[in-house]
């Protein structure tokens, strides 16, 4: 029997050294016992991180749609597979068991097949987030078409860049989306991008919102007509375990977005065997994640992670904000969610609006909490850990990438003791390396360095879509036989890992490293500081300052700016010393984010150097306005 489920901490040692000794045994035992193939694999494993190309399970057949969902609908086929919470708390929710899921999928693949769309054609799904999009993902996995999805707050021309990228014959979107109490036209935003896109054939359109749109003559139909009229059962297409089974993009430091190509047997059993252990998720749990099905964590911990677990998946269509910030706990209450996991972002927003409105709810359920995105600050840890969970509930800090398909540092519940900050150790098969820059590993405790891994795990991207050559010098380049992912992270004395973030968010201050993640965590201990972001500028001395972006938590009184610039130096040199000391401190009201919730530091940066002649593409921003705004305060004071 392998240990698919991990209960102590010694046995997660046993295990951990067992999947290193031999990753291929290992990762077979799991494979083996706990997933539906047609066929087995002849070979586990082969690897070169020098071409570089990855294979696991090679010769296997399989469909992960039926392990997602055909064979729980015997042992659990009434039991809510999706939960569906709608953008209006006065809409009823809605519970999608397995058996329905199964109708709902089967009819949406066969209405994709009836489209001409066969197995390696690319679909691109551009939908907010409501049961089809989710249904539309597995369709696609059902027939073997190779999924695009496109978060659905990018812009005409992201959406362009991406469709064109991958020359997507179909797009899956809908008359419009909520968000909060807005409306937003997709299918205007569709309408404009495919002026730019000849490989697009078909629009199929989602009903949501009932508003008036244009259909376009011969490429356009609304969806709900031809499933009605749909078969309700579809057979799996049999896929090869490295068949590509959807590309997912993501924005590089420089260039256009890369195309993360994921395959379908390892993947699978990557997704499911950590959504299994870092979620502890038993039988009769709620689980939500609050990402968006256009990101990797909600691919793989919205859908397919959950899915192959036979899980309760929450999918909540609107905003933390609406109607007002208890949104989120008023859905933890109503679907009593045991397992609740989102990013640091979110939790600081929340934070920032008080524990008043927390007292309204009944958070009991809750068993665990996660967090994803981006290094998670000390007080927003504490926040999280007090308010939330209560101190009960064990926080999965969990380190992973679109590149990497599933969480690979984070925590086991229960099992692996917490400390905030940190994501703590390696999950079964993964082998970090912390490296230095002369491109040596660097061995031992308490050490900090570049975070590589060096041996392959199931669910490694395979490729950046149509540019192996990009992928090559992105991720094998940089250090000899490692993957490098772009990150810092340093090692503490029990052999803890903290991110420390991107390895671009260093600043040499004097000959010293600075993190900024660390001073961002100072500044924000402050009582009335609620975010910031430090970047680096051009300093004749010292080689870089340090210039700090600041917002104040709203509360009510106002302050002296001068005093408050001294209180948070005075926090800094306090907690790191004196060399990590501001020179310069703005107060905003905002800071530049990407859509899924990471601070724009490039822009910062630029603004902070005084050089904004080129600020690149800032169209696809959750908030292209505060970039202006930001600019006047930093640009006209200078
Ligand atoms: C899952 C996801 C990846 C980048 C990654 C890190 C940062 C993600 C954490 C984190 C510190 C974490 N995929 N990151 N999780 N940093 N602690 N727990 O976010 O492709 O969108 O981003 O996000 O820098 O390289 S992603």
């Amino acid at each position: 029997m392998s240990h698919y489920s991990i209960k102590h901490i010694e046995e997660y040692w046993q295990i951990y050294r067992k999947s290193v000794r031999n990753p291929e045994a290992f990762w077979e035992e799991i494979a083996e016992e706990h997933f539906l193939w047609r066929k087995k694999w002849d070979n586990v494993l082969s690897w070169d991180f020098k071409k570089p190309e990855v294979k696991w399970f090679e010769g296997a057949q399989l469909n992960i749609t039926e392990n997602c969902i055909d064979r729980h609908i015997y042992t659990r086929g009434n039991k809510t597979a999706i939960l569906f919470e709608p953008n209006n708390p006065n809409e009823p929710a809605e519970h999608i068991t397995y058996k329905k899921l199964h109708e709902r999928v089967c009819r949406m693949a066969n209405v994709l097949k009836s489209k001409g769309i066969k197995k390696g054609d690319r679909v691109c799904i551009y939908l907010p987030m409501i049961p089809e999009l989710a249904v539309a993902v597995l369709a696609c996995a059902r027939i073997g078409a190779i999924h695009s999805v496109v978060f659905a707050g990018f812009s005409s021309t992201a959406l362009a860049t991406r469709i064109n990228d991958s020359e997507c014959k179909l797009v899956i979107t809908s008359d419009g989306s909520y968000r909060g109490p807005k409306t937003i036209d997709l299918k205007g935003i569709v309408d404009d991008a495919l002026e730019t896109c000849p490989c697009v054939e078909k629009v199929l359109v989602v009903k949501r919102i009932q508003s008036e749109i244009q259909m376009k003559e011969g490429r356009d139909e609304w969806l709900q007509p031809l499933l009605n009229e749909a078969y309700s059962d579809c057979v799996p297409e049999i896929m090869n375990a490295e068949d590509p089974l959807f590309i997912l993009y993501t924005s590089g430091s420089t260039g256009k977005p890369k195309g993360m190509v994921h395959t379908t047997g390892g993947y699978m059993v990557y997704t499911a065997y950590t959504f299994k252990n870092i979620f502890q998720y038993r039988e009769e749990d709620v689980y939500w994640c609050t990402a968006d099905i256009g990101w990797i964590t909600g691919h793989s911990y919205i859908v397919y992670g959950p899915l192959a677990n036979g899980a309760t998946t929450v999918m909540f269509e609107g905003v933390p904000s609406y109607p007002d910030y208890g949104r989120f706990w008023d859905i933890v209450q109503k679907h009593k969610v045991n397992q609740f996991y989102t990013a640091p972002t979110a939790i600081r927003a929340l934070a920032k609006e008080g524990v008043e409105i927390l007292e309204k709810y009944d958070l009991s359920s809750i068993k665990l909490l996660g967090t994803v995105g981006e290094p998670i600050n000390e007080e927003a840890w504490h926040w999280y850990d007090d308010n939330i969970g209560k101190r009960k509930s064990p926080i999965v800090d969990t380190w992973w990438q679109t590149e990497t398909g599933g969480v690979m540092i984070s925590p086991i519940p229960y099992v692996t003791p917490t400390k905030p900050t940190y994501a703590t150790l390696p999950f079964p098969g993964i082998q970090p390396a912390l490296m230095n820059e002369l491109g040596e590993e660097i061995k031992g405790n308490q050490v900090e360095g570049r975070l590589c891994i060096k041996f392959p795990w199931p669910s490694i991207a395979r490729t950046i879509w149509g540019d192996h050559n990009r992928y090559k010098d992105t991720y094998f380049s940089a250090f000899e036989n490692m993957y490098f992912t772009g990150d810092g992270a340093l090692r503490d004395e029990v052999g803890y890992y903290r991110i420390t973030g991107r390895v671009d968010d260093v600043i040499i201050v004097s000959g010293h490293n600075l993190g900024t993640a660390p001073i961002e965590d100072a500044i924000n201990e402050h009582p009335a500081v609620a975010e910031s972001a430090i970047v680096g500028y051009p300093h004749d001395i010292k080689g870089n300052a340090l210039f700090g972006y600041v917002i104040l938590k709203d509360t009510g009184e106002s302050r002296n700016h001068d005093n408050l610039r001294k209180e948070i130096n005075q926090i800094i040199t306090e907690q790191i010393g004196p060399i990590a000391k501001l020179d310069q401190i703005q107060f905003t009201s905002d800071l530049p984010k990407t859509r899924s919730g990471k601070i724009m530091r490039r822009i910062l940066r630029k603004i902070a150097s005084n050089d904004i002649s080129n600020l690149g593409d800032t169209s696809t921003l959750l908030n292209p306005e505060v970039v202006e705004k930001i600019i006047d305060q930093v640009i006209v004071k200078a």
